[in-house]
């Protein structure tokens, strides 16, 4: 039988409302790169990357994206609202145009990449940009659902969390258990959080083993690392520049109860993170590379032994969806006439 999206795949194992009427665009099975070559460097027993740029909107988000909108529009919302980073947004715009409802979308003005913004503007979502962060964002829409019939679909929202854990199972899945280390970016806590809901649902009906859990936030905007919000959070990695994150609580628990840990990476060590991963064929936005960022800096610390250790890092986002930092932190291609002459001299051939 064809695929036909996380809902259909994984519904029973998600705690979704009798009224749900599923809303997919086939999200979801995304690939489980072995690295081998990263592996044997960091030396490791295998690598995994989970990229989820793969998915039909560029990011995981779309696992609990189908979920919450089939709940919404199976209770009768016409309308959806999120705060976001960015690519929240594209998400809940491309599942809400595909159920007929109206997106609205808020995002901190300047700070969301350009495929993220150009994405929730095609699927003709309404986009509003706040003079704000997305912490700011995320209480007015918090605040103007509790008055209204808007249906919230940040991750605050469970049904959000209940598809999100599809990416544990597609994991315990593919590999046949879970990996023994789990590493993933930490922005607003969701996913980090649904993962180890995921893994501890799958170990209870299927037996499988529990992997420890290493989180990474941006050291500009790394309050669970800190301990405390950050009023200014600052990163390149701008999917991840949250102070506040809705569940903290919640990802500090899941990382501690797996007996892993959440750590802070710098901007640069995203970036570096960010071209490895590409020069394995693999190119995934900022934020996206922080899990292969921390596992690295843990294993040169010495701070985690990779011997024998089977290591799967979820890649959240596509990189095609910030291309402006590849222009900026990359060397513009050389310009040459158009003869071969030119051609050959430059290629040295
Ligand atoms: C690529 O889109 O918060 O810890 O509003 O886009 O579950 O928040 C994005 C988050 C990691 C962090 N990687 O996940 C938003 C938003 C990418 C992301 C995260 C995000 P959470």
């Amino acid at each position: 039988m064809s695929y036909k999206g996380v809902l259909d795949r994984y519904g029973h194992l998600f705690d979704l409302p009798e009224h749900t009427r599923p809303i997919a665009l086939l999200e979801g099975d995304t690939p489980l790169i072995p690295m081998p070559r990263l592996a044997r460097e960091l030396g490791a027993a295998e690598i995994y990357v989970k990229y989820e740029g793969l998915n039909p909107t560029g990011s995981f988000k779309d696992r609990g994206m189908t979920a919450a909108v089939s709940e919404a529009l199976g209770r009768g919302a016409k309308t959806v609202i999120c705060a976001s980073t960015g690519n929240t947004a594209a998400s809940a715009a491309a599942y809400a145009s595909r159920a007929g409802m109206r997106a609205v979308v808020l995002i901190p003005e300047g700070k969301v990449a350009a495929g993220k913004l150009a994405g929730a503007i095609a699927y003709g979502a309404d986009v509003i940009q706040i003079e704000g962060s997305f912490d700011d964002a995320l209480t007015m829409v918090v605040e103007i659902t509790k008055k209204t019939p808007l249906a919230l679909v940040n991750s605050i929202n469970p049904y959000r969390i209940e598809g999100q854990k599809s990416g544990a199972f597609e994991i315990c899945d593919v590999l046949g258990d879970a990996p023994d280390w789990h590493c993933l970016p930490v922005g607003n806590a969701g996913n980090i959080s649904a993962y180890w809901m995921g893994y501890r649902q799958y170990a209870e009906v299927k037996g499988t083993k529990l992997p420890r859990i290493l989180g990474v936030q941006a050291a500009g905007s790394a309050p669970l690392v800190l301990g405390h919000p950050v009023e200014n959070p600052e990163t390149v990695a701008t999917a991840i520049r949250i102070g506040k994150p809705a569940r903290g609580e919640q990802a500090l628990m899941s990382a501690e109860e797996s007996g892993g840990r959440i750590i802070a990476q710098s901007d640069e060590k995203i970036l570096e993170a960010q071209r490895i991963l590409a020069s394995e064929g693999v190119w995934v936005e900022p934020a996206s590379a922080a899990g292969l960022a921390g596992l690295k800096a843990e294993i040169e610390a010495g701070d985690f032994d990779p011997k024998g250790q089977k290591i799967a890092i979820v890649c959240t986002g596509h990189g095609m969806k910030d291309p402006g930092i590849i222009a900026d932190s990359m060397p513009t291609p050389d310009v040459i006439p158009a003869t071969m002459e030119a051609l050959r001299e430059l290629l040295g051939v």
